[in-house]
């Protein structure tokens, strides 16, 4: 039976140091299935939009111009448990504070530039999936 989806970025710093390689099959060891992926660089509006959520913060316009300072991976993954489990796998957002093996303790450098990102919610990973890849494009 199919199991519930969650929506990823490879960030800039991550997909700049190489890293592409290592998450995917961090990802891949821990039970999720790819259904949907690209190589892509995000456009202002695009991370604005993208971060819509976040632009009252103090870091927002840090945040637009880091997420569009380079090519990303975006994806879309399928596990029981998905949205949870994949938090899991990444750990805290600030990577001082990620349990150790997880993706973020492994390739993050700081707070923002935290090598990945995973959906809050299983209504965020649809809305963020549909975001990035039209229905002929997730599979
Ligand atoms: P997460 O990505 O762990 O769900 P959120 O949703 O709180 O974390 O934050 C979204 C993104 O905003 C983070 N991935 C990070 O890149 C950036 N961010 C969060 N907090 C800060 C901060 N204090 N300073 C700079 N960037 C931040």
């Amino acid at each position: 039976m199919a199991g519930t989806k969650t929506f990823t970025m490879i960030k800039p710093d991550a997909v700049r140091d190489g890293h592409i390689g290592a998450i995917l099959n961090q990802i891949s060891e821990a039970g999720f299935r790819i259904s949907a992926m690209k190589l892509t660089q995000l456009s202002k509006a695009d991370a604005e939009a993208f971060y819509a959520i976040h632009n009252e913060r103090p870091f927002f316009g840090e945040l637009v111009s880091f997420m569009t300072s380079g090519p990303i991976v975006a994806a879309v993954l399928e596990k029981d448990n998905a949205v949870a489990d994949f938090r899991a796998l990444i750990g805290a957002t600030n990577p001082a504070e990620a349990a150790e093996g997880t993706i973020r303790a492994r390739f993050a450098k700081s707070i923002g530039e935290n090598a990945v990102h995973g959906s809050d919610s299983d209504e965020n990973a649809q809305i963020e999936g549909d975001f990035h890849f039209a229905g002929r494009e997730q599979f």
